[in-house]
């Protein structure tokens, strides 16, 4: 019997497509893209293929796209979340909330035993009230400047901010009454612009060129973390328990592993966390998916006929919601070729080969280009098309498993996925009700990056419809 020793794993082995004029010590530098880099990723895939990498003064990264090697990378026996560069900065202000904890940090177990039953399904019924009553306020805002170019992503982002606000926190930002952002709204931008592009810059850079920005950043922080404190406090003072929130929940509900509450730091970066993570990327698939329907009149009145066969009465209900399928496969459509969230990092839990092939030492971590998985081969057709019935449940049984991935994979998937359907179903169904949307002709979409996806500059005309 002969038996053979597996050949040792290591990293210097693996060779993966990459760029041409690779150099020596600076590698790929040329090719490297600092502002949407997850378009970027997706063009390189393109080029490249399903797994390449570029070496940028030495450090590997590696794109992945490809289904097949993903059953391994997307299984948490196998990989698991890496904190890669952009998320890593964002701990300097949501510190060990949710998305940026370590795995292996004991408040990320903590805290999500203490929050997931307030994101479940059933959950989302005692939001439903304060969500009708924002996406009211939004159209609200619309009417009164029907016929006038509306800045869509700008009013969706407030319609998800005071979405996150008030059934998180009761707090009220008044996203649709006040002329200018909120102070609290525009100090989280700049924090999240700052770290956005300090990510790859160093510390002396910081400090001499940047000093300014540097010393604002940290007043900005500052004034965030004061203002969170001050809702904390003004619940604690009010008594928590009532309302039925997020805020009351992690005040009032222990840890069933610990016996213990979460502490008041965490609870700042809880709540830091879910504004930033819970609201950007729900507004930016409610413009998406406006701006799909302005130019395909078709699909917007399928969704039309739908919602009046659904939505009887004056308002609409909870279960209602659920019942507009048409609608969500509009929003699976949507996150589809825009997953707002364009990617995520895993990393190795131990040598492995990846593929029968890849060589990666434990902790080498790769990047999942979703823009790209979404756009694989095997969707079929024009994966540029924009067709809902893709997600028709008979085509979504058929499809491989991994081919699909907008709210991440494994334990650190996505807390807020049933939260973000209901939120855009809700508020999409109320605009189609509402308005007719007229597409500026002169629009091509094009999309910005800051960490999240964004149709950038896209306006449309409302007109009220009669009914
Ligand atoms: Mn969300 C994690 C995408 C809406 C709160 N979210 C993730 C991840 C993706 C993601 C991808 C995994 C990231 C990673 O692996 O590093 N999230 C989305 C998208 C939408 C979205 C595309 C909207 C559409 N998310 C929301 C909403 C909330 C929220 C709404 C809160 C109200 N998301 C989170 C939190 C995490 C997360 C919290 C981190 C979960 C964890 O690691 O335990």
């Amino acid at each position: 019997m002969t038996t053979t020793t597996p050949r040792p794993i290591r990293a210097r082995e693996r060779k993966l497509p990459h760029p041409p004029y690779r150099l020596p010590v600076l590698g790929d530098v040329w090719d490297l893209h600092v502002t949407d880099s997850s378009q970027w990723g997706m063009r390189g895939a393109q080029k490249y293929g399903g797994i390449y990498e570029r070496n940028i003064f030495g450090a590997r990264v590696t794109y992945v796209s490809d289904p097949d090697l993903l059953r391994e990378i997307n299984d948490d026996e196998l990989w698991s979340k890496f904190l890669g560069v952009p998320i890593r900065d964002l701990r300097s202000v949501a510190g060990d909330g949710l998305f940026t904890a370590h795995n292996s940090e004991p408040n990320w177990a903590k805290a999500h035993a203490v929050l997931a039953p307030s994101f479940t399904a059933a959950a989302m019924r005692g939001y439903h009230a304060t969500m009708r009553r924002c996406a009211d306020e939004l159209i609200e805002h619309w009417a009164g400047r029907a016929g006038e170019w509306v800045d869509v992503p700008a009013d969706t982002n407030k319609v998800a901010l005071e979405v996150i606000g008030r059934t998180g926190f009761g707090y009220e930002f008044e996203s649709f009454t006040r002329t200018d952002p909120h102070p609290v709204v525009s100090a989280m931008l700049r924090a999240l612009t700052y770290i956005n592009r300090s990510a790859y810059s160093h510390p002396l850079i910081e400090c001499t060129v940047f000093r300014q920005q540097r010393a604002q950043h940290r007043a900005d922080v500052a004034m965030v973390n004061a203002k969170i404190d001050e809702v904390i406090a003004h619940r604690r003072r009010e008594g928590a328990g009532e309302h039925g929130d997020l805020l009351d929940r992690m005040l009032t509900v222990a840890d069933p592993d610990t016996g213990t509450l979460l502490d008041e730091k965490n609870i700042r970066n809880q709540i830091l966390t879910f504004l930033a993570a819970g609201h950007e990327t729900s507004a930016g698939v409610m413009a998406f998916a406006l701006h799909y329907l302005s130019v395909h009149p078709e699909i917007a009145e399928r969704a039309r006929r739908e919602i009046t066969e659904i939505w009887t009465g004056e308002e609409i209900e909870f279960e209602q919601v659920a019942k507009l399928r048409y609608v969500r496969r509009i929003v699976d459509e949507t996150l589809r070729l825009w997953p707002t969230a364009p990617g995520y990092f895993r990393k190795a839990r131990a040598n492995t080969l990846l593929g029968g092939r890849y060589p990666f030492e434990k902790n080498e971590w790769v990047f999942v280009v979703l823009l790209q998985l979404h756009r694989h081969e095997l969707w079929g057709g024009d994966p540029e098309s924009f067709d809902p019935d893709r997600f028709l449940p008979e085509r979504v049984r058929a499809r491989h498993p991994e081919l699909y991935r907008p709210f991440g994979v494994g334990m650190r998937a996505c807390i807020g996925r049933q939260f973000a359907y209901h939120e855009i179903a809700l508020v999409l169904a109320t605009v189609l009700r509402k308005f007719d949307l007229h597409a500026d002709p002169n629009y091509e979409l094009k999309v910005k990056e800051t960490i999240t996806l964004k149709p950038n500059g896209l306006r449309l005309r409302l007109s009220p419809r009669r009914d």
